[in-house]
């Protein structure tokens, strides 16, 4: 495993890997205090939520904490005053009423208190979505295959990128090509699970445009850390524009580099991928149609540019082993290079 290149794709690596290996083990010892856990904020972090569904389950979790706290902090002062208080016989109170009120009543009112607030949040995360659009999360190991639908059916194709019109809650509905998966993008939403034969729906709404990382977040074999994926929030015009080009079918190539490289796709890449338009339309890795135009590869893990794709294309046994993406380090440069030519005008 090539440590560099999580760390490229995953600023929070960085800046944990980026401290003393002593500085994050002298944090341990103590109890690691919340504001410390908000200094990752920002990306991928459930404490800097981005809209209603992830600004409800942060505002459970601060209640939660909060209460916990204040639990805590009284059951501490009964101990230091049970040992360091008055110790006179008369003062001493009535047994059965402490354990009464202390032991039952009090966990029975504050947790039923704390219930009925999560209950009726988490009813305030299903919101309601708009029917006719929708998008279908299919998780494979170790990718996510992308599909989005208007009230006429399947519009367009793409993998490890989610773009969603911002102010709007969209219906996701998640399903599994292998094992259980977990779809989890903390800024705008809570986990939901990805089930072979079940299909669980979940609501992605974010109330301002930006880049949100997420994550699977269930273990499903030896890439589960590279089965990343980003969530794009956009204007609802910006995203209409995005969908229509989406729909078109491939650039066909115009320099003869492209061309012979678009031969050789045909050649060793059309048996699992699709470029629709082009002729290639297997389903087993992701769809490249229009793969240029996606701001990472390989799960979110790698920045899509040429480097990268030569890279991935040639070593991605090593890159992601396991994966259903074999390496063609076998193949000579100029072909390798007239292939990557060929996808980087795949807009
Ligand atoms: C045996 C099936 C198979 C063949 C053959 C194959 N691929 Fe792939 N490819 C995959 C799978 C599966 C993935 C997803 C890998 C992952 O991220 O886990 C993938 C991923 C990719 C990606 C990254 C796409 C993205 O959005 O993350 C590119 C680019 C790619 N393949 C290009 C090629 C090229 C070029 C060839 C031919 C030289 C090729 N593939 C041949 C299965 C295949
Ligand atoms: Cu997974």
């Amino acid at each position: 495993m090539r440590k560099n290149d999580l760390q490229d794709a995953n600023p929070m690596t960085n800046r944990l890997s980026a401290m003393k290996p002593g500085v994050l083990a002298r944090g341990m010892h103590c109890i690691v205090p919340a504001w410390f856990l908000c200094g990752c904020g920002g990306v991928q972090s459930v404490l800097d939520p981005r809209g209603p569904q992830a600004g409800a389950i942060a505002s459970i979790a601060w209640v939660m904490f909060l209460g916990a706290a204040a639990v805590l902090l009284l059951v501490t002062a009964l101990a230091l005053y049970a040992f360091y208080g008055p110790r006179s016989r008369e003062r001493r109170s009535n047994d059965n009423a402490w354990i009464l009120a202390g032991g039952i009543a009090l966990p029975v009112l504050t947790l039923s208190a704390l219930l009925a607030y999560g209950v009726h949040s988490m009813a305030s995360m299903r919101e309601a979505a708009p029917s006719d659009e929708r998008i279908e999360i299919i998780a494979h190991r170790w990718w996510w295959e992308v599909q989005y639908f208007d009230e006429n059916g399947l519009v367009a194709v793409t993998a490890n990128e989610v773009r969603i019109p911002v102010a709007t809650p969209v219906a996701v509905d998640l399903r599994s090509r292998d094992v259980i998966h977990s779809f989890w993008v903390p800024n705008l939403a809570g986990k939901m699970d990805a089930i072979p034969g079940r299909t669980n729906r979940l609501i992605l709404h974010a109330s301002a445009p930006g880049l949100f990382r997420g994550q699977c977040a269930e273990y499903c074999g030896a890439q589960h850390a590279r089965m990343g994926l980003h969530v794009i929030a956009q204007t609802p015009a910006a995203h209409a524009e995005w969908l229509a080009s989406q729909r078109e079918p491939a650039r066909m190539p115009s320099d003869e580099i492209a061309v012979r490289g678009q031969r050789l796709f045909g050649n060793h890449c059309a048996a699992c991928h699709t470029v629709r338009g082009n002729g290639a339309a297997q389903r087993s890795g992701p769809d490249l149609t229009h793969l240029a135009s996606r701001r990472f590869i390989a799960g979110g893990t790698l920045e899509n540019n040429r480097a990268n794709l030569l890279n991935f294309i040639t070593e991605s046994q090593s890159l992601k082993a396991g994966s259903g993406m074999p390496s063609f380090a076998h193949l000579e440069q100029d072909a390798l290079h007239a292939i990557v030519q060929y996808l980087g005008g795949l807009q």
